[in-house]
């Protein structure tokens, strides 16, 4: 026997299923079902295995104290203007959610205009989506309850806060877009379903559609104005165009970056938003993607990726929108990708784009499309921007892995740009000088290049002695760029760790090519790209591998779940966090049929062999020769409706079974369960503190850290 005693669990081998002709078996298919009594059983089994492993490490209760002891700082967002009045978000430093402020000029007196915090004893009520009407008199607010992705649409008079009473439901992935004459709001929601809707079922999401409330109505009355039965995966995105003529739909179905682009003209409608909207189809495929920036009059701006796996602006005019009559406005750039850009001032653009991972901000004219000035930047991320097209002047907010924020300022009505820092956002008791960042490109398996960010001391011992936290993602388009994490410091500081961010294929980080070549077919691209980054780091002697402990989730989590099955020598440690583990599966439940996009369906024929090739639950494996599991830690929340947490207590469930039974799996493998948690989005300080102490102490429990207070290791 190995060394933890795993519950015993339930497996029925006679639950087989055919793809193709193959039989696959689903042992612990019964874990499906959340509501189960024996799945909350085995729930209850595995946090009570879990809890008392991760709370007998020595420094849990140190390790707490120092992450909250440097959470503590003031944390601020970007102001952004509506009416005459400026709103930014401000969180004390503990505080569980941000409040939104509110003030009548930039240093006017603030007053609390929305505070999360009281809306639940927890915290766990968090914010979802927010829209100022066009004149600022009113605010429509999304609230999610514990982290699920379903909101409830409220609404305030703006600036007083005075509650209105207009409630939406069974909304989801909505827009929020005010018709100009502030009378009521576009967004989205899902038919009436049996049973509960609360984020712990595992219903599918089909059949959006797009609503108009008028304020101050019954949401009965809201007015259907696009649906397609047809098409019950699309999701349609709205929007009301800068001079309010248009109604614009975005309309996708999973998450590639293309959608069809429809549009009516909201000047045009007869007896006004009172049924399905004529819409005139721009463009009815989805071979790309097409995001509004701005119009003047007829001639419109998008972001594009047509043929442009780095995207451009393009103007289309909608009174001649043929695609032979489309122009260039700003071309594609060779390497560096435009990730999104916003119009302000009336007639200047601001393009923000990635350069090997790094953010770099540019001002063009929106007429001509020219260059006309580049704002300075450190290296690092653009977290937060505000500036409308009416707005004179923007505000940017800047983040690196050792800048907690820098809020900027700039008048962009002078023809000298000249950025003043409004607001520096600063960290009590840290030494940063003691602290550096280097990005790193080393090779991949087909010896492609990948980027790979390390933070760690200036002083760091070159001797494959440090502990190393390697962290990646791989899909969906998204790119990891820097940020700041005050338990990563922590890591670094106190536990004398190296913090490694491998921009591995699959991301946005070099465009739609980037994505393409770690999606679909290309999968596996993103498995080698990661493997190859701890391998990197042991031949350069930051680490050795069973100091390597690698951690992602949701599509990270399926990429610590693959990696382990596939590699598991290269890594002492493993943290999966709300992963996708059944590939098999996963497009049957809530939002899944959306990553088809990136993943396959294992409905294809073809698809599903690439999927059963790595899928996490389908490929564990008994330990074999000396090569055991590395130490894992599954995270998973019963609010996740996300990535559903069946994938996770399946996957641990067949893990134990497999390797954990066997003598020569030592290492545990254990999974954490949290209650009134979902995806991650809007979780409250308190339960983040709680769930990063949770990993350091099994990383540390696990592998052996050290300790310090610090200041030594000097050579
Ligand atoms: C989602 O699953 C988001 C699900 C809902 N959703 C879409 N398309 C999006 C959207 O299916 O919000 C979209 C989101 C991000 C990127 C592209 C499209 C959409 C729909 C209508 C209008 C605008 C956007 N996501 C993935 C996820 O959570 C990755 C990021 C968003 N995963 C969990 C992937 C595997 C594990």
């Amino acid at each position: 026997m190995g060394k933890f005693a795993y519950p015993e669990v339930k497996r029925d081998d006679t639950i087989i299923d055919s793809y193709h002709g193959n039989k696959i078996g689903d042992p612990y298919q019964w874990l499906e079902d959340p509501d189960s009594e024996e799945t909350k059983k085995f729930v209850d089994a595995q946090n009570d295995l879990s809890r008392p492993y991760i709370e007998a490490c020595p420094i849990r209760k140190q390790l707490q104290e120092r992450i909250t002891e440097m959470w503590d700082y003031p944390k601020y967002g970007c102001p952004k203007k509506h009416g005459s009045c400026y709103y930014y978000f401000y969180n004390t430093g503990l505080q569980n959610q941000s409040v939104l402020y509110v003030q009548d000029s930039l240093d006017g007196e603030p007053r609390v205009f929305l505070d999360p915090n009281e809306l639940s004893e927890d915290g766990t009520t968090s914010l979802r989506g927010t829209a100022f009407s066009e004149n600022g008199d009113y605010y429509a607010y999304g609230l999610s309850e514990k982290g699920s992705d379903w909101i409830t649409i409220k609404f305030k008079k703006a600036p007083s806060g005075e509650d209105l009473p207009d409630v939406l439901k069974r909304v989801k992935f909505s827009s929020m877009a005010w018709t100009h004459d502030d009378k009521g709001l576009f967004y989205n929601s899902y038919p009436e379903q049996d049973g509960k809707s609360d984020g712990t079922e595992t219903t599918s999401n089909l059949n959006q559609k797009l609503l108009y409330h008028r304020l101050g109505t019954d949401q009965s009355e809201d007015i259907l104005v696009a649906e397609f039965p047809d098409n019950p995966k699309w999701m349609i995105g709205a929007e009301v165009t800068d001079c309010g003529h248009y109604l614009i739909l975005e309309i996708r179905e999973g998450c590639d970056p293309v959608n069809r682009l429809y549009f009516t003209d909201l000047r045009t409608l007869p007896q006004g938003i009172n049924g399905i909207l004529p819409y005139v189809k721009v463009v009815d495929n989805f071979d790309a993607e097409y995001e509004y920036i701005t119009n003047e009059g007829s001639l419109f701006t998008f972001k594009t990726n047509l043929k442009s796996p780095n995207y451009k602006l393009i103007n289309i005019d909608f009174s001649n929108f043929e695609m032979e009559n489309w122009r260039t406005l700003v071309e594609e750039h060779d390497k560096d990708v435009l990730e999104w850009s916003a119009v302000v001032s009336g007639n200047k653009l601001v393009l923000c784009y990635l350069q090997d991972v790094k953010n770099q901000l540019y001002v063009h004219n929106l007429s001509d499309g020219k260059l006309i000035a580049q704002l300075p930047l450190d290296v690092g991320t653009i977290v937060g921007y505000s500036g409308k097209k009416k707005d004179s002047q923007i505000f940017y907010q800047f983040m690196s892995f050792l800048t907690p924020g820098i809020i900027y300022s700039c008048d962009m009505t002078t023809d000298s740009l000249d950025p003043k820092i409004f607001r520096d956002i600063k960290v009590k008791n840290f030494d940063f000088n003691q602290f550096t960042t280097e990005q790193v490109f080393y090779p991949s398996k087909d010896g492609t290049k990948i980027p790979m960010f390390l933070v760690h001391r200036k002083d760091l011992p070159k001797d494959g002695s440090n502990p190393v936290m390697l962290y990646g993602y791989g899909g969906f388009n998204i790119s990891i760029s820097p940020s700041f994490s005050v338990s990563r410091l922590v890591f670094l500081q106190n536990l004398g760790g190296v913090y490694a961010v491998a921009n591995i294929r699959g991301g946005g980080e070099y465009g739609e090519t980037w994505h393409k070549a770690g999606m679909l077919g290309n999968k596996q691209n993103v498995f080698d790209d990661f493997q190859a980054a701890a391998e990197y780091l042991v031949q350069n002697k930051y680490t050795s591998h069973n100091k390597i402990t690698i951690n992602g989730g949701s599509n990270g989590g399926l990429l610590v779940g693959a990696c382990i099955n596939q590699k598991p020598q290269l890594f002492g440690c493993a943290i999966a966090q709300v992963g996708v583990m059944d590939m098999l599966k996963f497009h049957k439940f809530t939002i899944g049929h959306a990553w088809i996009t990136d993943f396959g369906c294992s409905e294809k024929e073809e698809e599903f062999k690439w999927l059963i090739k790595y899928s996490p639950l389908h490929n564990i494996h008994e330990p074999e020769g000396d090569n055991q599991y590395p130490a894992t830690l599954l995270l998973t929340a019963d609010h996740d409706d996300r990535v559903v947490p069946l994938h996770s207590l399946k996957f641990i469930a067949q893990l134990q079974h497999v390797a954990g039974r066997h003598e020569k799996q030592t290492n545990p493998l254990l999974i954490r369960v949290d209650t009134k948690s979902g995806h991650g989005a809007g979780k409250p300080t308190a339960k983040i503190i709680e769930e990063l102490s949770d990993i350091y102490s099994f990383i540390y429990q696990s592998i052996g850290l050290k300790w310090t207070d610090g200041q030594q290791n000097k050579l």
